[in-house]
C-alpha cells in the first residue's frame, strides 16, 4: 500500500513527509527506506492501551509507505515527456495525498500569485483529468484500430465502451472518482490507475494563525467539493515540524498553546489509512502487541494469512475478542469467562480492532 504526497510547488510536500518520517517513521523498516520515500507508522490509541495492558517487550504498529513527489505546475499536460514519466510515478500508488498550500508566507511566492485553497485543488484535478483524457483518446484510437482486425471483436468493443463512458465523464470535466462504478470498468480502472480516481485526501497546509479556524476552513472546502472517495484534512507543517524536535512535555504545552487535541499528522495519517479501505486487528502477548493491516470485508482466514501464510494455509479457528469487550475485562481469563472471547471460523468477517488468536495446524 502506496501513498504518493502530490501538489503544486513549494505547498510544503516535503516539509510534510519530513515531519512525518522524523515522528512516524517505522524503525523496523529503515533499510527500505530511500531519499524519498519512507515506511510511516500508523498511530493507534487502540495499540498503545493494549501495549500499558500487556506491557510486551516489542509494540508494532500497522504501517504505510509514503512517497514525497515533485511539485505538479499548472498546465504539466503540455510537456508531454516530462509529464508521462512523472503521471507514471504518480499512478503507481494507491491513493494520493494532496498538499494544497494556505500558508501565507511573503517569501515564499506562490505559484498562481495568491493563497486559494480551492483554486488549487482545482488546479491539481484538472491536470489529473487531462492527463486520463489524453490517454482514454489515445486509447479509443487504438482500439479503433483493433476492432478492424481483432479476432475477438467482443473484447474491443467492450473496452471502446467503457473508455467512452469514461471519456463522457472526464470531458464534463469530472474526475473518475465520480464514475458510476459497473462490473466492466473494475478490470480496466485496475490495469491502467487513471489518476483522477485514485482516493485522494486534500490535506490543507495552513499557517500558523489559522489553528483556531481550522474546522470552518475544512468545512467551506467540504462544501465546494465533491465528495466521492475523498478525505479533507488539516494540517500545520511549521508547527509540527517545531513539535517533531520537542519532548513529550513540551509538546503537551505547545498543543495546548495552539488548542490541539490529537497531532494533526496523526490523523492525516489514519485518515490516509481509512481512505485506503484498510483496518487493523491485533495480536496481543507479552512478547509483543501488534497492528495488522487488512482491507475492511476480510474474512478470518484471509486476516490469519496476512500474520504468516502457514496460518492461512493450516487455518483451522480463530478465537477472536472485540476491541470494547476487552478494554471492558481486561484479561483473557475474563473474557472467557464471560464468554467475550469466541471461537470463530474462516468466514467471519473481522470487525475493526479485532483481538485474535489463530488456531492452526
Ligand atoms: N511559513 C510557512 N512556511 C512553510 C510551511 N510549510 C512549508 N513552508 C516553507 O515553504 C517552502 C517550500 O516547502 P517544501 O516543503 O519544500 O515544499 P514542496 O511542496 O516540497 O516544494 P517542491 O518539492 O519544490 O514542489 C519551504 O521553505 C518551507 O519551509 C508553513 O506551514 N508555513
Ligand atoms: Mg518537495
Amino acid at each position: 500500500m502506496q501513498i504518493g504526497i502530490v501538489g503544486l510547488p513549494y505547498s510544503g510536500k516535503t516539509t510534510l513527509f519530513q515531519t512525518l518520517t522524523q515522528i512516524h517513521l517505522d524503525m523496523h523498516a529503515l533499510q527500505k527506506r530511500d531519499a524519498n520515500q519512507a515506511i510511516v507508522k500508523v498511530p493507534d490509541t487502540r495499540l498503545d492501551l493494549l501495549s500499558e495492558i500487556f506491557q510486551p517487550k516489542k509494540k508494532v504498529n500497522a504501517t504505510i509507505d509514503i512517497v514525497d513527489m515533485v511539485g505538479i505546475q499548472r498546465g504539466e499536460r503540455a510537456s508531454q515527456s516530462f509529464t508521462s514519466h512523472f503521471l507514471t510515478k504518480v499512478r503507481t500508488n494507491d491513493a494520493l495525498i494532496h498538499v494544497v498550500r494556505g500558508f501565507e508566507d511573503e517569501t515564499i511566492p506562490h505559484v498562481d500569485g495568491s493563497i486559494n485553497l480551492f483554486r488549487d485543488i482545482r488546479t491539481l484535478e484538472e491536470e489529473f483529468i487531462f492527463a486520463d483524457m489524453a490517454f482514454v483518446e489515445s486509447r479509443l484510437e487504438k482500439l479503433d484500430k483493433e476492432l478492424l482486425k481483432s479476432k475477438n471483436k467482443d473484447e474491443t468493443k467492450k473496452e471502446i465502451e467503457v473508455m467512452q463512458r469514461w471519456n463522457e465523464t472526464l470531458q464534463a470535466e469530472l474526475p473518475l472518482r465520480e464514475l458510476e462504478v459497473l462490473a466492466d470498468d473494475i478490470k480496466y480502472l485496475k490495469n491502467y490507475q487513471p489518476l483522477s480516481a485514485k482516493p485522494l485526501l486534500l490535506a490543507l497546509n495552513l499557517g500558523e494563525s489559522d489553528t483556531s479556524r481550522a474546522e470552518v476552513i475544512v468545512n467551506e472546502i467540504k462544501a465546494k467539493i465533491k465528495a466521492k472517495n475523498i478525505r479533507v484534512e488539516p494540517f500545520f507543517a511549521k508547527i509540527e515540524l517545531e513539535l517533531s524536535q520537542l519532548s513529550d512535555e513540551e509538546k503537551e504545552m505547545f498543543m495546548e498553546e495552539y488548542g490541539l487535541k490529537e497531532s494533526p499528522l496523526s490523523r492525516l495519517i489514519k485518515a490516509a489509512y481509512e481512505l485506503l479501505g484498510l483496518q487493523s486487528f491485533f495480536t496481543v502477548g507479552e512478547d509483543e502487541c501488534r497492528a495488522w493491516t487488512i482491507r475492511v470485508g476480510m474474512n478470518a482466514q484471509e486476516s490469519s494469512g496476512v500474520i504468516h501464510t502457514d496460518f492461512y494455509n493450516k487455518f483451522i479457528r480463530a478465537e477472536v475478542i472485540g476491541y470494547n469487550d476487552f478494554i471492558a475485562n481486561p484479561t483473557l481469563s475474563k473474557c472467557r469467562e464471560k464468554g467475550l472471547l469466541r471461537l470463530e471460523g474462516r468466514d467471519y468477517i473481522l470487525h475493526n480492532g479485532d483481538i485474535i488468536n489463530v488456531r492452526h495446524g
